[in-house]
């Protein structure tokens, strides 16, 4: 990259770390607390996704979302707002403990030596956090209340123990979460680092989201949140409507089946179970044992998107037995198959292959019937998935689908065959680890009973340990630690951890009271940072990678604690907004491999965090994927240089004297005007996060400015307050230097004068009887035969009218102009 000498723009590198210290010292962004001198005023909850402190240190990426919330945070403070902006470490997590398996080295001290690390290079960007109230999760100050967190779960039936498969990572040497594990064409691989992962039974504790599916899915339309990100968590909960019904078996026994279109049980025409279903062996005829036993076999090294692939051709093996169809009495042959999930709904299907794609293909492969029970409104061709009309389906002919699916449910529950049935995709959520580096179980065992420690037992800290390896036979590390294991009355401690996303659950709660020793959060900070119906975080910006894990569980966490009362808002976060990517400046993801990083420490020391932290925003819209452009850093650098030398000039010896320009003068009318709309375009950018709009008008006023033989003080002024959220450094250095004593943090926002805001011109729509056919800019005082003349002369309009017989001409004043013709 290009070096530009940074002194001719510049002192950058003299007064930010300067301001970096002042703004320590002084304590500039301390936070009242509610009670506190300053807190009557509006609060505004401006927070990052916090990160966890990694070997690398920071990326371009979080500058740019961070950058973005601190532009926010120092704008509110000018608006008078009491601004809440905290930062912290998630810091629980893998690589600290891989290392420490690699090298002994104990993962708090890799975590202590990241995050001074992050810290400093946080703030040499000259970001406004409030370290009063920094939080670490693996603090036992903090993890004591994520355990306390959990045993209100557990209190509440909503923490289990589940002896069902689970995905286990042999290469990671743990279990993962379902939302943990990517379906990829090579198969189920662990989201982390790639690794294959397979399903094994385990015992493990589970949370019982499930249980709050319905609000999580609700209270979505409470959210200012991007629509695609709320679409992935409905997809995610992935609620349908139907129907579980009962086939009778020959042993008297039931087989119920889930199925969204209960009006077509008449179609039905065989039955299928997920190979793993427990009535499998219950239903399988002597003579296609061996055939069952060998497919189940098969099955079960497939993952679920192989199975359920729609291009996959269909297999399966009948099982030799029957069920009787409630509705009509007739005998329907068992397969089983395993494009039928056991996972899902209860893990056996009625076929419906005249209305069901996948039981179609089935049917054709297998010569199973197919039996057309509902009449598409036109003609198709093979089988129809859609909603139309019932036939040959008994009492249910002649209605619409919608009709034909409450009278058959009603019909089964009459019966006592079935029942109306919503059904969701979410499942429960596997909450435990065999890792050492996460927050231990608060949970004792003894005789195969589990029981929690009280709450005044809290925070129960981890072992230390030398050797941090699980054990060979997959134990967690946890069982090593033999004298932590055992308590004198017998029992023995739960020795899995919590997963790394527990203590992101509710840190945003620990931010608003971080000291408080009687809860996660005391009530009245909860009250006043974020309680209400239409509480929350005020606006949470992150990246996209969270749309369903931690988002999802934070959503879930808070409401638990909404039902026990800790908070008193329905949701966490009411706005969310997810940066873009940034790209390399090839145009790919930046990554090691392609050596096309950008490194902040180098960028920052090059042309200074101010220039950083404009570009992180001038590069595109906040929400947009950009690539990086060195080219752009240099056009950034240097409009904060013309924006410096309004107010400083370099002398003979190289220092940075009073400019002579600067005076105070009256300005002119069109400066004026030019800077009210700076104003007024400024601060809607800013209330929608707009940062490269802003700048962009900014350099505008900067040009006007430059010039001018005489600069006005009081513009320049006005033009460092609008400057001091993006450049924050350069802002301050300006403020002081045109005689300002105080920071300007909590200097008053300007405002846009109405009266310059005023337009001389306006933009008239012309059109001929009734068709848009030109526009016209005229004076505002125009009158109307004037804006008539205009209209008929414009040349786009003139081939219109011309010849042409003007029947009526319809003016509306300011807006538009229509000839009708004839
Ligand atoms: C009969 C039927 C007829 C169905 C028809 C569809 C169309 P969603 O929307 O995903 O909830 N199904 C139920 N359990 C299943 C499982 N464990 N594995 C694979 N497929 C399963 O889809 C529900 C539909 O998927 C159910 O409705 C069932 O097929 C199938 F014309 O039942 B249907």
């Amino acid at each position: 990259m290009q070096t530009t000498p940074a002194r001719k723009q510049f002192p950058f590198a003299e007064f930010e770390p300067k301001w970096q210290r002042l703004w320590a010292e002084r304590q500039t962004f301390r936070t009242p607390n509610p009670g506190e001198p300053g807190a009557d005023k509006p609060k505004y909850y401006v927070l990052d996704m916090f990160p966890y402190p990694s070997g690398a240190g920071l990326h371009v990426g979080h500058l740019e979302g961070y950058t973005a919330t601190d532009i926010v945070a120092r704008y509110k403070r000018m608006r008078g707002c009491n601004v809440l902006h905290p930062m912290g470490w998630d810091a629980f997590g893998l690589p600290a403990e891989q290392y420490a398996i690699q090298t002994g080295t104990h993962p708090r001290e890799t975590t202590a030596k990241n995050v001074a690390t992050f810290k400093r290079q946080i703030d040499s960007m000259g970001f406004s956090y409030d370290w009063n109230r920094e939080i670490d999760t693996t603090d036992p100050k903090y993890f004591r209340w994520t355990q306390w967190i959990f045993l209100q779960l557990y209190k509440k039936g909503l923490a289990y123990v589940s002896d069902a498969p689970v995905w286990y990572c042999p290469n990671l040497g743990t279990v993962l979460a379902n939302e943990e594990v990517l379906q990829t064409p090579e198969g189920p691989r662990s989201e982390r680092g790639s690794h294959p992962v397979v399903r094994r039974p385990l015992r493990q504790w589970m949370l019982k989201i499930t249980a709050y599916a319905e609000r999580l899915l609700a209270d979505l339309d409470l959210l200012d949140w991007p629509e695609s990100l709320k679409e992935m968590q409905r997809n995610w909960i992935g609620r349908s409507e139907g129907a579980e019904v009962d086939f009778a078996l020959e042993d008297r026994r039931k087989l119920t089946v889930f199925t969204t279109r209960p009006d077509t049980l008449f179609g039905a025409t065989y039955l299928v179970l997920a190979p793993e279903h427990p009535l499998v062996d219950a239903v399988t005829a002597p003579a296609q044992a061996e055939a069952v036993r060998a497919y189940r076999e098969k099955a079960a090294t497939k993952s679920d998107l192989e199975r359920t692939d729609l291009a996959k051709e269909k297999t399966g093996t009948a099982t030799g037995g029957f069920a009787v169809n409630p509705v009509n009495g007739q005998k329907l042959p068992i397969w089983i198959a395993d494009y039928v999930l056991a996972s899902y709904g209860t893990g056996a299907i009625m076929a419906v292959p005249a209305h069901d794609e996948r039981d179609h293909e089935f049917a054709v492969a297998f010569g199973l019937p197919i039996v057309e029970v509902v009449q598409p409104p036109q003609p198709v061709e093979g089988c129809f998935a859609g909603e139309g009309v019932a036939v040959n389906s008994g009492f249910l002919d002649g209605l619409a689908t919608a009709e034909a699916k409450k009278k058959i449910t009603a019909f089964l529950e009459k019966e006592g065959t079935g029942k109306a049935k919503v059904q969701f995709k979410l499942r429960d959520w596997l909450f435990s680890r065999q890792r050492y580096w996460g927050e231990p179980f608060p949970i004792l065992w003894k005789d195969g009973e589990h029981r929690a420690l009280a709450e005044d037992e809290l925070p129960l800290l981890p072992p230390d340990l030398d050797d941090f390896k699980p054990s060979a036979d997959g134990q967690a590390p946890l069982t090593k630690a033999k004298e932590w294991l055992q308590l004198p009355d017998g029992s023995t401690r739960e020795t899995n951890t919590m997963p790394q996303w527990a203590g992101s659950c509710w840190y945003y709660l620990r931010f608003c009271d971080p000291t408080y020793a009687q809860g996660p959060i005391s009530p009245e900070a909860e009250r006043y940072w974020l309680g209400g119906k239409g509480g929350g975080v005020d606006l949470y910006v992150g990246g996209a990678e969270h749309a369903v894990l931690h988002l999802l569980y934070a959503r879930f966490w808070h409401k638990v604690l909404f039902d026990i009362g800790v908070v008193t808002s329905p949701e966490p976060f009411r706005k969310l907004v997810n940066q873009g990517i940034i790209l390399g400046e090839d145009n790919q993801k930046m990554s090691k491999s392609l050596g096309n990083i950008v490194n902040p420490d180098e960028i920052i020391g090059e042309y200074g965090a101010d220039s950083v932290r404009l570009f992180e925003m001038f590069l595109g819209p906040l929400e947009q994927m950009k690539p990086w452009s060195s080219q752009g850093i240099e056009g950034v650098y240097r409009f904060l240089g013309r924006a410096w030398r309004l107010v400083a000039e370099e002398d003979q010896e190289g220092r940075w004297q009073p400019h002579p320009n600067l005076a105070d003068v009256p300005a002119p009318e069109p400066l004026l005007r030019r800077l009210h709309e700076t104003v007024k375009k400024v601060t809607d950018d800013l209330d929608r996060l707009q940062f490269n709009t802003a700048i962009a008008q900014m350099m505008v006023l900067v040009n006007d400015l430059t010039k001018e033989e005489k600069r006005p003080r009081s513009i320049v002024r006005t033009l460092v307050l609008l400057l001091a959220p993006f450049a924050p450094h350069l802002a301050e250095e300006l403020w002081e230097r045109l005689g300002h004593t105080q920071s300007l943090t909590y200097e008053a926002w300007p405002v846009a004068e109405e009266r310059y805001l005023v337009k001389s011109e306006v933009e008239i729509v012309v059109q001929v009887s009734g068709k848009v056919r030109g526009r016209v800019t005229v004076p505002v005082a125009a009158e109307r035969e004037a804006v008539e003349a205009a209209a008929r002369a414009d040349e786009t309009v003139l081939p219109w009218v011309a010849g042409k017989e003007v029947l009526k001409v319809v003016y509306v004043p300011q807006k538009l102009i229509n000839f009708v013709v004839r």
